[in-house]
């Protein structure tokens, strides 16, 4: 099985459902070369700082290879992705599409991460984005949606997203034979969007450049989300925040969860 492709033209109710078939999906055109230079300018000072593990230090049994670099919290540090990326007219569409069905009181920001990945880094072990949530069997429920926005090209060599398509409906002991393991290459500028239930994990690097790209995922509202965005989005910041990122990062209620005495918090 491929990853289905699509343009920025393409209608997002046909994107959304081939989200849904196959697990996984590929959008090209859809981020112009100023906001990608805005976002990389916004997190430059936060990237220098994040930490790199040589390749010699790093333990193979860690989640996150050597030679790559995080940073979290970007609703804090990013105004163009909170503004452009994370209220996408296609995050939302495919969101309502599929989350909506399971949690018709709102979905939420789940995590949100600048990755590089640099020369010389090995593959990541594949996982599903909704593995903390082990009391639901395999194959779980929609409970996230998950995209990569690429701020530079995903190539195979450079460490583009490893996929197995349609592992969001297999079965708990289903394992991923190689030849099932698909690469999403794309052009800078595209976004790949999968199912909190597909395989996947970064690629290896064997080219000289880093590979760049900004993850954003998204979950049922009445889940605890992963990146706990009350304490990684500061009251100064919140403030500034608009009623709808507001909402979308966590800080309405979803019917009674949540709620809050404003007369505490000053
Ligand atoms: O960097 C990628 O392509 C995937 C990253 C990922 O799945 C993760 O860090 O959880």
């Amino acid at each position: 099985m491929s990853i289905p492709q699509f343009s920025v033209k393409s209608p997002s109710n046909e994107i959304a459902e081939a989200l849904d078939d196959a697990g996984c999906v590929v959008i090209t055109g859809v981020t112009n070369a100023n906001l990608r230079q805005s976002v990389k300018e916004e997190l430059a000072p936060h990237m220098e700082k994040a930490r790199v593990i040589e390749i010699e230090k790093e333990d193979p049994t860690q989640f996150y290879p050597g030679r790559t670099r995080r940073v979290a919290g970007l609703v804090a540090r990013s105004p163009t992705i909170t503004d452009q990326l994370v209220v996408h007219p296609l995050s939302k569409q495919c969101c309502e599409t599929l989350l909506l069905p399971n949690g018709e009181f709102g979905y939420q920001l789940h995590i949100t991460a600048a990755l590089e990945v640099g020369p010389g880094a090995r593959s990541q072990v594949l996982h599903r984005e909704e593995d903390s949530f082990t009391f639901f069997p395999k194959p779980r429920p929609n409970l996230i949606v998950a995209s990569m926005w690429a701020i530079s090209d995903f190539r195979a060599d450079n460490g583009a997203t490893l996929l197995v398509p349609g592992s969001h409906k297999w079965p708990e002991d289903r394992i991923a034979k190689d030849e099932e393991i698909v690469q999403a290459e794309m052009p800078a500028g595209s976004v790949l969007f999968w199912m909190g239930g597909t395989l996947h994990g970064a690629g290896a690097n064997t080219a000289q450049d880093w590979r760049y790209g900004v993850i954003l995922t998204y979950s049922v509202g009445w889940v605890r989300q992963e990146e706990n965005q009350y304490l990684n989005i500061p009251p100064k910041r919140l403030a500034e925040l608009s009623p709808e990122i507001r909402q979308i990062t966590g800080f309405d209620m979803y019917r009674g969860l949540g709620f809050y005495d404003p007369s505490v918090r000053r």
